[in-house]
C-alpha cells in the first residue's frame, strides 16, 4: 500500500532520543509518506536526526509564538496531501495505527482520532483526575455543536486536509498557539462532520522529558469558552 496521499506532521521540542525511531516507524507502516517534523527550536539533536532521515524540518526556532498547536498548524499549511495525521514525536503514539486512521479518511471521514483505550502508565492519582474532567468538560463543549467524540484530546489523529485548512483560514485565531489540545481547537471549527475512532493504548514516553504543565492545562481551560 502507497501512504503518498498522506502527511504525517509530527511536533517535537528536545525529541533526540525519539525522533530518529519514530521516523523509521512511520517509514515501515505507511510507506510514501510525507513526514513534517515541526520544530519549536530543539536545543539537543533533533535537527540533525530529521535532517539525518531526509524527512522535512519545519524550522520555528526564530517564530514569535512558539508551542505545540501553533506547530501543528503551521505543518498543515505546508501539506499537499488530501489526507494529514498528527502524532506524537516520543512513541506514546503507536505509528502502527496511522494505516487504519489513513483507511478510514480514504473511506469518506473527515476526521479519525485515536482514542486511547487504556493509560498504560504510572500516572499519579491527580493526573488522572485532571485528564478526566479535562476529557468531561471538552466532551460537553463539542456536544454543545453536536459532536461526540470520545478522547477529545487526544494527540493522535487524522483529517481530511483542506478541511483542517480551511479551519485555520476562518479561525486560526481560535486555536490556542500555546496549547497542546489543537484536536479539541479544530473539532470545534466543524459542522457535523463525520468522525471516525481507531483505538490505541497510550504508551509511556520513551525517553526525554514531557514539557507539558500547569500553563498548559490552564490554556486548555481556557479553550472552553473560546
Ligand atoms: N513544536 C513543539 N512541539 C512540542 C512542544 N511541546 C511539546 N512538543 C512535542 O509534542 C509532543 C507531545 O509532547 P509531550 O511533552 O510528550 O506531552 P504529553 O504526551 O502530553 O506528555 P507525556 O505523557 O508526559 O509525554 C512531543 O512530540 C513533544 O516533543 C512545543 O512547545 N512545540
Ligand atoms: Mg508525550
Amino acid at each position: 500500500m502507497d501512504y503518498s496521499d498522506t502527511t504525517v506532521i509530527v511536533p517535537t521540542l528536545n525529541e533526540e532520543k525519539n525522533i530518529g525511531k519514530l521516523i523509521d516507524l512511520v517509514r515501515k507502516n505507511a510507506p510514501g509518506a510525507y513526514v513534517i517534523v515541526s520544530d519549536d527550536g530543539s536545543k539537543d539533536k533533533t535537527k540533525a536526526i530529521v535532517e539525518s532521515k531526509k524527512a522535512y524540518f519545519l524550522d520555528r526556532s526564530r517564530e514569535k509564538v512558539k508551542g505545540l498547536t501553533a506547530s501543528v498548524n503551521d505543518g498543515v499549511k505546508k501539506a499537499k496531501t488530501k489526507f494529514m495525521v498528527v502524532i506524537d514525536g516520543d512513541l506514546q503514539h503507536p505509528p502502527e495505527k496511522i494505516p487504519e486512521i489513513v483507511r478510514k479518511l480514504r473511506e469518506g471521514f473527515d476526521v479519525v482520532v485515536g482514542t486511547r483505550e487504556k493509560v498504560a502508565s504510572e500516572w499519579a492519582f491527580h493526573r488522572k483526575i485532571m485528564s478526566k474532567t479535562a476529557i468531561v468538560m471538552g466532551q460537553l463543549r463539542l456536544l454543545l455543536k453536536g459532536i461526540w467524540v470520545r478522547d477529545v484530546v487526544s494527540g493522535f489523529f487524522g483529517a481530511r486536509t483542506e478541511l483542517f485548512k480551511d479551519a485555520l483560514r476562518r479561525a486560526e485565531g481560535k486555536f490556542e498557539p500555546r496549547g497542546y489540545k489543537v484536536l479539541f481547537d479544530f473539532l470545534k471549527q466543524l459542522k457535523k462532520p463525520k468522525i471516525g475512532e481507531v483505538y490505541y493504548v497510550f504508551g509511556l514516553r520513551k525517553g526525554g522529558t514531557s514539557k507539558i504543565s500547569k500553563t498548559h492545562i490552564w490554556l486548555y481551560f481556557k479553550s472552553m469558552f473560546k
